[in-house]
C-alpha cells in the first residue's frame, strides 16, 4: 500500500486552532519531532497575524523541549496532560497560562477511552517502520510506547513520522497490548516481568492516515547532573535497606522487581545498586530505563526490564540498537497502561522508589508543588507504583538550595502520596522505616534518621507545640517552614513562637 509522503510543514498546516493532539513518546524519547517543530513556528506566525492558535497536548508522560517547552513559549497550549519536566512549561504553567492536569501516567489510556479529554483530533506518531497488511497498515514504534495504542485507535486522523534515526530492529523490544474498557475489562494476562502478551506492531486503519513525514532526527535526550555525595549516600542507604530487609525475610533473597523514577536521584540510586556485589541479579518493572540500567544489563546485573520507554542518551540508545540481539530478550517496551498498571505492580510485588520534593514528619509526601503552589514537575508515575507496590520508598536529599530548604517539614503543604502509601523515607542522613508504626513513632524515625541536623531542633520544637491527638498538629505553625522560606528565604529562620502568638 503506497502511502502519501508529506513534509512536516504540510502536516503542521493541517492542524486547526483548538484541536486535541495525541503524541507518541514517553519522556523525550519516541516523541515525533518534525511536525511539532513546524507547528510551534506556525503558532508564532498565527499569533503574529493576530489569530488565535492553541492546541491540546496529550502524551504518555513528560515530553521534549520542541513539544512542551517551545509550545509553552509560543503560548500555544490550550490543555496539557499528564506530566512535564520542562522548565519553560513549568514557568508558563506557574503564570497560570496553561490548563495542566497532573495525572497518574497509568490512568491516561483509560481517561482517553472514557472521553475525559474530548475528541482526539490527531495522533502524531513516530515510527521505525510501516508495513502493508491487506486492509490495515502495521506500524512499528521507536524507543518508547506510552499511550500510542489508544490514540492510534481513537484519533480521527493520523500523521506518521518515519524517523530513520531509529533502527527498525527496535520492533523486537515492543509488546503492544491495549486493555478493554469498563465493563469489559479482563485480567491482564502478563504473569512474569519479561513475558510478552501482545504484538510487535500496532494496526492502523489506512483511511485515517493523512500522510507520512520521512525524517532522520536524533532524540532530544536529557542529560543528568552528576552524582553528588548526597545522592551517592542515598543510593548506599537504599542498598543497605534492601540487604537488611532480605536478612529479615521481608524481601526474598531473589528480590522483588524494582521501579525507579526518572531523575538525578533515581539515576544515582540505580548506580549504587549496580555497584553492589551482594544484591542478586534484578528485574526492573518500571516506566523507564535510564543509562544506568542499560549498563547494568551489560554487566549482567539486571535480567530484564519491562518499561514504557528507554529514557537514555543517544549514545546509549545506539548501544542498544547495535546490540539488539542481546537486548531483545532483556528489554520489553509496553504501553504505559501496562508498565504503570496497578494490577501488574501489585501482582509482581514491585518495590517502588521515587524522588520527593519534601516529606512531612508523619510520612506524607509532596513531589510536585513547591510551597503549596508552584509546580515543579508533577507526579508522573510515582503514585501508580507507590500506592500499589510491595514496598514504597521515597528518597530525597535532606536539604535543597544550599540548606535553605528542609526536605523534612512539619506538614507538607501539597500532598501527592499520603502517609498511608509511604513505607520508607531515605535521605543522605539515613533511613526512616515507617512500616508498622503510628504517627508518634513515625515522627521520631523521620526527624532523627532523615532530617538534616540543622533542622532537627526546629522539628523537635514543632513536636512540642503540636496539640495532642492521634496525629499531633499545630494548625498555626504547620506551614511555618514554608511561610518563613517565602518571607525570609531560609527555613532555618523559622520562629515557632511567632506563629503561636
Ligand atoms: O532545583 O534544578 O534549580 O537545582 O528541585 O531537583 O536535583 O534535579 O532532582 O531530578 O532527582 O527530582 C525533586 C522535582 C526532581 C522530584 C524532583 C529543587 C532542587 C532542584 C530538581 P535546581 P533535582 P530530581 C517520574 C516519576 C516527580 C515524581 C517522580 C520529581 C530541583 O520530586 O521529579 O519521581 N518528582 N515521578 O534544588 C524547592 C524543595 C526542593 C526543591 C528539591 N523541597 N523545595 N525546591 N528542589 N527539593 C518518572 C516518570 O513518570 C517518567
Amino acid at each position: 500500500m503506497a502511502y502519501r509522503k508529506i513534509t512536516a510543514a504540510e502536516g503542521a498546516a493541517m492542524i486547526k486552532d483548538g484541536e486535541n493532539i495525541g503524541f507518541s513518546g514517553f519522556t523525550p524519547n519516541g516523541v515525533p519531532k518534525a511536525v511539532i517543530r513546524e507547528l510551534s513556528k506556525r503558532a508564532v506566525a498565527e499569533h503574529d497575524a493576530g489569530r488565535p492558535f492553541k492546541v491540546g497536548i496529550l502524551t504518555g508522560a513528560s515530553s521534549c523541549q520542541s513539544l512542551e517547552g517551545d509550545f509553552a513559549n509560543a503560548h500555544a497550549i490550550k490543555f496539557r496532560a499528564p506530566f512535564s519536566t520542562n522548565a519553560d512549561f513549568r514557568r508558563h504553567a506557574n503564570m497560570g497560562e496553561i490548563d495542566y492536569e497532573d495525572m497518574h501516567l497509568g490512568h491516561m489510556a483509560e481517561r482517553l477511552r472514557r472521553g475525559f479529554y474530548g475528541d482526539i483530533d490527531w495522533a502524531i506518531i513516530e515510527v521505525s517502520a510501516i508495513e502493508d497488511a491487506g486492509d490495515k497498515l502495521r506500524i512499528f514504534l521507536t524507543s518508547a510506547d506510552g499511550i500510542v495504542p489508544t490514540i492510534v485507535r481513537l484519533a480521527k486522523r493520523v500523521i506518521l513520522e518515519l524517523n530513520t534515526f531509529h533502527d527498525p530492529r527496535v520492533r523486537y523490544l515492543h509488546d503492544e497490548y491495549e486493555c478493554a474498557e469498563y465493563p469489559y475489562r479482563q485480567p491482564i494476562p502478563l504473569l512474569s516481568v519479561g513475558g510478552r502478551i501482545g504484538k510487535e506492531y500496532l494496526e492502523l486503519d489506512p483511511s485515517k492516515l493523512v500522510g507520512v513525514v520521512e525524517c532522520c532526527i536524533p532524540e532530544e535526550a536529557r542529560s543528568f547532573k552528576a552524582v553528588t555525595p548526597e545522592t551517592e549516600a542515598i543510593g548506599n542507604h537504599v542498598v543497605d535497606f534492601f540487604l537488611n530487609d532480605i536478612k529479615k525475610g521481608h524481601i526474598p533473597p531473589s528480590m522483588f522487581p524494582i521501579q525507579s523514577g526518572v531523575g538525578v536521584t533515581g539515576n544515582a540510586v540505580m548506580r549504587a545498586i549496580g555497584n553492589n556485589a551482594q544484591l542478586p541479579k534484578l528485574e526492573v518493572f518500571s516506566e523507564v530505563v535510564q543509562d544506568a540500567i542499560i549498563d547494568m544489563m551489560l554487566e549482567d546485573k539486571i535480567a530484564h526490564a519491562s518499561v514504557a520507554a528507554m529514557t537514555v542518551s543517544n549514545e546509549c540508545l545506539r548501544k542498544v540498537y547495535d546490540n539488539i540481539g542481546f537486548f531483545k530478550s532483556r528489554i520489553t517496551l509496553r504501553p504505559s497502561e501496562l508498565s504503570n498498571s496497578a494490577e501488574l505492580i501489585h501482582r509482581f510485588g514491585v518495590i517502588a522508589m521515587n524522588t520527593a520534593l519534601e516529606c512531612d514528619i508523619y510520612g506524607n509526601e509532596n513531589s510536585s508543588h513547591v510551597c503549596g503552589s508552584k509546580l515543579m514537575n508533577g507526579i508522573g508515575g510515582s503514585c501508580d507504583y507507590e500506592r500499589n507496590g510491595s514496598i514504597s520508598i521515597f528518597y530525597t536529599p535532606s536539604t535543597a538550595k544550599n540548606g535553605c530548604i528542609s526536605a523534612i517539614v512539619p506538614q507538607c503543604c501539597h500532598i501527592d502520596s499520603t502517609e498511608h502509601d509511604v513505607d520508607v523515607i531515605i535521605t543522605e542522613q539515613g533511613i526512616a522505616d515507617l512500616r508498622g508504626k503510628g504517627p508518634a513513632r513515625r515522627a521520631e524515625e523521620i526527624i532523627e534518621n532523615c532530617a538534616h541536623p540543622d533542622y532537627r531542633p526546629l522539628l523537635r520544637e514543632y513536636q512540642r507545640i503540636a496539640s495532642q491527638g492521634h496525629e499531633p498538629c499545630a494548625l498555626r505553625a504547620a506551614f511555618a517552614f514554608h511561610d518563613t522560606l517565602v518571607n525570609k528565604g531560609d527555613m532555618r529562620l523559622t520562629d515557632f513562637a511567632e506563629y503561636m502568638k
